[in-house]
């Protein structure tokens, strides 16, 4: 049996991954931070198989005890202050835990690891790219792409993927940094844009909402879904050599479109008024649905992500299962079970 070490394991893909790793036979430990996480009973209930050490990345010797208790063969580093936009309010504790929580934990590994024989994922991210008018996606951003990140948690997440490599080739290890594109789901935070938006969108269904207020509408991105993505990270440590690889759809869609086919979900066709930071989505009964407010603005943006998945395809056979629509679908109608008084037989 494979043991693993998953950091994260309260957010999103902590939990996607903690599924796929139990139905394939893995024993399974996760570190969990803090004297009262208020996630500790949710994970306790949903994932009993689990075995949770607390740690935190900003304690380096947390960390090693983490690998002495759990011994395992591979580390899945999923753990961030992961929000881009709450970077710009805190960006010194995102260079503590993006950036070099992710070499306490590669210094953790090599101290405790003499065989040299554990396997490392990093989380990288698209949003290393940048986006800017010099450096647009083409055909999509690949793993040879320029770098230039936009945000403090960007910044952060180019010195984990860096320090992740420059441990592969300064110590053999067997360190992989997968560049993974916005990926979403019924696991989502509540402070990320789509799910922000199905969640609204279920309450307006049930009347418990009557409009949301977004930020830039304009920017585009390349969505696909959380469940997928985990599968192209535990294909990337199962490969002889270490690597980066990009996990992409190969589309990209404005924040307006999602809204629309959120909307659509529910029966209520939105038209625009208005323009820049000032626009305003009615619904066909007059309703206004959207409105803009400037606090969800950033101090700079990433205007448009693209991935191109060609490498993944090819080498790890990996390819995302779910489409746009399905993954609007899928989150809409979760929220509208989730938010439902009295849940439907
Ligand atoms: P998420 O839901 O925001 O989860 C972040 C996790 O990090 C939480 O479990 C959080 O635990 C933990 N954490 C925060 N600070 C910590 C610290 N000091 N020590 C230990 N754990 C800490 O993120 P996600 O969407 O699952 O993403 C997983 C990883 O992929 C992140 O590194 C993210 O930056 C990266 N990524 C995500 C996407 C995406 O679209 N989802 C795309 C590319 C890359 P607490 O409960 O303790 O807060
Ligand atoms: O924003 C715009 C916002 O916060 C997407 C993280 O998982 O993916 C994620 O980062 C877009 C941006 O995700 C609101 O300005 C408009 O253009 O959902 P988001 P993100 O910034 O793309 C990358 C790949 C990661 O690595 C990150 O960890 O939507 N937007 N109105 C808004 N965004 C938010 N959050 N809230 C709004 O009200």
């Amino acid at each position: 049996m494979k043991k693993a070490l998953i950091t994260g394991i309260t957010g999103q893909d902590g939990g996607h991954l903690a599924t796929l790793l139990h139905e394939k036979g893995y024993e399974i430990y996760a570190i969990i931070r803090g004297q009262q996480n208020p996630r500790r009973s949710q994970v306790e209930q949903e994932f009993p198989y689990v075995h949770l050490i607390e740690a935190d990345l900003t304690d380096p010797s947390s960390l090693v005890r983490a690998m002495q208790t759990a011994e395992p063969d591979e580390v899945y580093n999923l753990a961030a202050i992961s929000h881009v936009g709450y970077s710009f309010k805190d960006p010194q504790l995102t260079a503590d835990v993006t950036g070099k929580g992710v070499l306490n934990l590669l210094e953790a590994i090599r101290l405790t690891d003499t065989n040299n024989k554990v396997r490392f994922y990093q989380a990288s991210t698209s949003e290393m790219f940048g986006g800017l008018d010099y450096n647009r996606p083409g055909a999509g951003y690949d793993e040879d792409s320029l770098f230039h990140p936009r945000s403090p948690y960007g910044v952060a997440k180019l010195y984990a993927h860096w320090i992740t490599r420059n441990y592969r080739e300064s110590y053999g290890m067997h360190a992989s940094c997968g560049i993974l594109f916005n990926h979403e789901g019924e696991r989502r935070g509540l402070e990320f844009v789509t799910r922000k938006v199905t969640n609204a969108v279920a309450r307006i269904k049930l009347g418990t909402q009557e409009y949301i207020e977004l930020g830039n509408l304009e920017s585009k991105r390349d969505w696909g879904y959380a469940g997928d993505y985990v599968e192209g990270m535990w294909r990337m440590l199962q490969q002889d050599k270490p690597g980066e690889y990009v996990l992409a759809t190969g589309e990209t869609h404005t924040i307006r479109e999602f809204v629309e086919l959120a909307f659509a979900e529910i029966g209520l066709k939105l038209t625009w008024r208005g323009e820049a930071e000032k626009i305003e989505g009615v619904d066909q009964n007059g309703v206004v649905r959207i409105k803009t407010n400037p606090i969800f603005y950033r101090p700079a943006e990433v205007d448009i992500l693209l991935g191109n998945p060609a490498k993944a395809e090819k080498v790890l056979g990996w390819k995302r299962k779910v489409d746009f629509r399905g993954l609007v679908k899928l989150m809409v109608e979760h929220d509208i079970e989730l938010e439902s008084p009295v849940k439907l037989i």
